[in-house]
Formats: C-alpha cells, sequence, structure tokens
C-alpha cells in the first residue's frame, strides 16, 4: 500500500529520472545545465562549480539561530506544524515536462546528501549547521526541465512583513552538488525556526537565498512577471540577486 502510494505520488518517470542520476557524474550534468542556460557561463563554470567548504561535525554551532520568519501564523501553517506536517506537499512545476508533488516521505526516500557547511547572513552573522537532504539536481531531473528553463525559483509558505517570502536561482546554482532540499539539521527533523518541514541549502550563496518553508520549486523563463520583479523578497526591496560567495 504505502509502495503503492508512493509510486503514484512519484510516478514511473520520476523514478527513471532518480536512476538516470545517480549514473551520472555531477560535473556532466552542471555542464549541460549551464550549456542550455547561457553560453556566457562557460567562463565562470569553474568557479561557479567549487564546493563551498565542509567542517567537522565538532565545528557544529550549539545554537543554530533562526532568521527572519521564525513561526510563520498565516494561512495554516500552524495547523500543518500541529499535524507534524503529515499533509505538507512539495510541487515541482512551471518549465517542467513532468510536474511532480512529492510527500515528505517522498523526499526522505530519495538519495540523501549531508553537509556540515556555514551560513553566512548579510546582517552579520555566522553559524555552522549539519543539513540532510536530497539535492535539487535530482528533483529536476526526475521533472525534466523544458529548453525555455532559465531559473528556478522557490516559493515559500510564510509571509514577512506582509508580503510572501521567495527566492529563486539560476540553473548553475540550482544543478550544484551542494544545492540540497533539507529535512534535517543537526540530524533532527529541521525546527520551525529554521524552515520546517523543508528548505533550501544553497551553499555558494548568502543566507536570504535559502528558501525556508519550501511549498514549491518553479522553473521559468524570466523572473520580470514575480512580485517586484527582482528574483526574491529582498532583492525586490533593494539585495543583489546573485548573492555568491
Ligand atoms: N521563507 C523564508 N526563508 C528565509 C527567510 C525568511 O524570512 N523566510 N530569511 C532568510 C534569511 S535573511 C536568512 S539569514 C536565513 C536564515 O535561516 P535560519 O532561520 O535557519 O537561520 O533564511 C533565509 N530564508
Ligand atoms: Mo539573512
Amino acid at each position: 500500500m504505502k509502495r503503492r502510494n508512493f509510486l503514484v505520488a512519484a510516478g514511473a518517470a520520476f523514478l527513471a529520472g532518480c536512476n538516470k542520476v545517480a549514473e551520472s557524474a555531477p560535473g556532466a550534468k552542471l555542464l549541460s545545465a549551464a550549456e542550455s542556460w547561457h553560453k556566457t557561463a562557460h567562463r565562470f563554470l569553474t568557479d561557479r562549480e567549487a564546493l563551498a567548504p565542509e567542517y567537522p561535525r565538532s565545528a557544529i554551532s550549539p545554537y543554530f539561530r533562526g532568521n527572519g520568519s521564525t513561526d510563520p501564523t498565516n494561512g495554516d501553517y500552524q495547523a500543518q506544524a500541529a499535524s507534524d506536517f503529515a499533509d505538507w506537499r512539495l510541487e515541482v512545476r512551471g518549465l517542467v515536462e513532468t510536474p511532480l508533488t512529492l510527500t515528505l516521505d517522498n523526499i526522505r526516500r530519495l538519495p540523501q546528501r549531508t553537509q556540515v557547511t556555514r551560513h553566512d547572513c548579510v546582517e552579520g552573522w555566522s553559524a555552522i549547521g549539519e543539513w540532510t537532504g536530497p539535492q535539487l539536481s535530482v528533483l529536476l531531473e526526475a521533472a525534466k526541465l523544458r529548453p525555455e528553463a532559465r531559473y528556478i525559483v522557490f516559493r515559500c509558505a510564510d509571509e514577512l512583513s506582509g508580503a510572501r517570502y521567495y527566492e529563486s536561482v539560476d540553473l548553475v546554482d540550482a544543478y550544484h552538488p551542494q544545492t540540497i532540499i533539507a529535512h534535517r539539521l543537526n540530524g533532527e527533523p529541521l525546527p520551525i525556526k529554521n524552515g520546517a518541514p523543508l528548505r533550501m541549502r544553497i551553499e555558494r550563496q548568502l543566507g536570504y537565498k535559502h528558501a525556508k518553508y519550501l511549498t514549491a520549486i518553479e522553473a521559468v523563463a524570466s523572473l520580470d512577471d514575480l512580485y517586484g520583479g527582482h528574483g526574491g523578497y529582498w532583492e525586490d526591496r533593494g539585495y543583489q540577486w546573485y548573492a555568491g560567495i
């Protein structure tokens, strides 16, 4: 029964995609992503595919603070939290051949990556944490991007000062091996303050790119028609869209 539900939710194409990803080298995936993204990306590829530093577990900060939204009160978030996020769904949609709707269980069954990294917030604080989740590339390969797709948009459940949080990255960061959909922090399910039940880790980017309370991943050709048109909540308020570190 469980397995049948998983197959119905995930779909045959999804499973085929996972196998393909498992066999292919991350470098090759990144290269082809960049090619279809933008020819000039090649010049920066060596820099941009480099890994962010990873740390031993002994370096993990005793407390990983929450920043921005730390306990969303809008929509049905509180009700979802009360039921341990049993009904949470992550959609993969937009310019894809096969839209996906995933449960948390689907996400936990995918191949996982665990990484101990340092989070840098522009407000001037950092924290080291251990994050676990599937690589975003696995989901994108399963959904199969259409050639027009240029950016991946992250949709969030929370509102900050009355406006919906959202973020976006280009395909180089989307396919970066350390870009994961985290559901665990330091070996435990994500705390609410850190984005439960799902949040992005985009380790070559500053903190505000790491969308918390993730509800959908959307492939788009342009960022112009989203909210303020600058590709993210803080970008619409003056921050740089490219926040590479
Ligand atoms: N949905 C959502 N994601 C978000 C934010 C937010 O307010 N809402 N804040 C951002 C900022 S500025 C930072 S520094 C990190 C903070 O992550 P943390 O709460 O786990 O420390 O989340 C980022 N992602
Ligand atoms: Mo931040």
